[in-house]
């Protein structure tokens, strides 16, 4: 490309919202990669606890901004200050089983939360596309596979305000505003960097604690329940690709696998080579290490007033519009997530600090 036609073009913008979760890293990341001027929005906090950004925030120069969806003003001087082209909106109060015990909170963040950002970026611009991370959890009872055709169905707190948010600012603004915004179903993502409470990373981490004998055992909610699992990392790439088409519309992201919650338990283990057989039954159930010690067991606190049974997801029409594609499959991602936990607490544990 001449030099004057690159000079002329100016760097794309982005604002991510939730730039300091799971996605909103791996995204800003990936953005950086590919030229664009990123924004972060950042609650007003006492502390600064911005740690899986750090390593962008300097270095790479992520721009941050103050704001909370709970307040509009802050939106708006946000949205004024960065002028995106591109807004992906990734903050929320994420965690299901929070939303039955904060259900308030769940539905101002994830529902009421959308429709300021989506009211205030209309007037900043018009012509501003944005990413609303929808989520698998709308499915709720609908049995799999799920696809952008199957009937929403949720059943937790979560899973309401996101399918309201959903109904009322990604499909209503769109159609009666002619607004570019898109909805990603996304199906349960994980990584290193995934939230130490959902049930991958609780995993991964308390079986390296076993392992350098730093934790007896743990405890467990329902093992049966099958979810479709993949990689953030290969995830965040779709939600680029949503806004680059020509038109908006939804896309159900997924591996198009399930599996049990057990099975992530066994593929985690044998990753770090210390292999569970499991015995029991129910709130009995137990699984042990070869030498017969007991390292995890089933209680009834970390079962939900109402469980998701089975998530799958058939992402057919993201692989043939997007043309996205997985790259990791599950074991692969058991497997990175349990070695990072473990050489992660095995060096501290060597420095003494733990
Ligand atoms: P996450 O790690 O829990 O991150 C949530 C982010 O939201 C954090 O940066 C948090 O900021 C921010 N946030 C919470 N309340 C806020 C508020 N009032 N104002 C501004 N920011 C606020 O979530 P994630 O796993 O990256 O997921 C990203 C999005 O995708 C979420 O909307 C989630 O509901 C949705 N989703 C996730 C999955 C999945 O499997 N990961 C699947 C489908 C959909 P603080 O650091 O200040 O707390
Ligand atoms: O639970 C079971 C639990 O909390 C997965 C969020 O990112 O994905 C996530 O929601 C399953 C559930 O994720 C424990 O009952 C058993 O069946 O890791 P989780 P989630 O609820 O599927 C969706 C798509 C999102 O949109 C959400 O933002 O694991 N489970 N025992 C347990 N779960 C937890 N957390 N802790 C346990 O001890």
């Amino acid at each position: 490309m001449k030099n004057k036609e690159k000079q002329g073009r100016k760097k794309k913008s982005a604002l991510i919202t939730g730039i300091t979760g799971q996605d909103g890293s791996y995204l800003a990341e990936y953005l950086l990669g590919l030229g664009y001027e990123v924004w972060g929005l950042v609650r007003r906090t006492s502390l600064d606890p911005h740690m899986r950004i750090m390593h962008m925030t300097l270095p790479r120069h992520i721009k941050l901004v103050h704001g909370n969806l709970r307040d509009e003003a802050t939106l708006r001087d946000a949205l004024q200050q960065s002028k995106p082209d591109e807004i992906y909106n990734l903050a929320a109060q994420s965690d299901v089983g929070i939303s039955f015990k904060c259900p308030d909170e769940t539905m101002e963040i994830n529902y009421y939360g959308l429709g300021r950002l989506v009211y205030q970026a209309m007037k900043v611009n018009p012509k501003v596309r944005i990413y609303q991370a929808s989520t698998s959890e709308m499915f709720g009872r609908t049995k799999p596979p799920q696809s952008e055709t199957s009937p929403f169905q949720p059943v937790s707190p979560y899973g309401d305000a996101k399918l309201r948010a959903h109904e009322d600012y990604v499909k209503g603004y769109r159609e009666n505003h002619n607004l570019f915004i898109c909805s990603g179903f996304l199906f349960n993502h994980e990584s290193p960097r995934r939230g130490e409470h959902f049930v991958t990373r609780k995993i991964t981490i308390s079986l390296a604690k076993v392992k350098l004998g730093l934790q007896k055992s743990f405890s467990l909610g329902n093992l049966e329940a099958k979810r479709d699992w993949g990689f953030a990392g290969d995830y965040v790439k779709a939600m680029h690709k949503m806004l680059q088409q020509k038109k908006p519309d939804d896309y159900v992201i997924a591996t198009g696998e399930s599996h049990t919650v057990r099975e992530f338990v066994n593929a985690a283990a044998k990753a770090i080579d210390m292999p569970l057989t499991w015995s029991g039954k129910g709130l009995k159930e137990v699984a042990k290490t070869k030498d017969g010690r007991t390292v995890l067991t089933i209680s009834e606190e970390f079962y939900r007033p109402n469980e998701v049974h089975h998530l799958l997801g058939d992402s057919r029409k993201a692989q043939e519009k997007l043309e996205w594609t997985v790259e990791t499959t599950f074991n692969e991602l058991a497997v990175m997530m349990a070695k990072a936990d473990y050489e992660r607490l095995k060096k501290l544990k060597d420095a003494g600090l733990l």
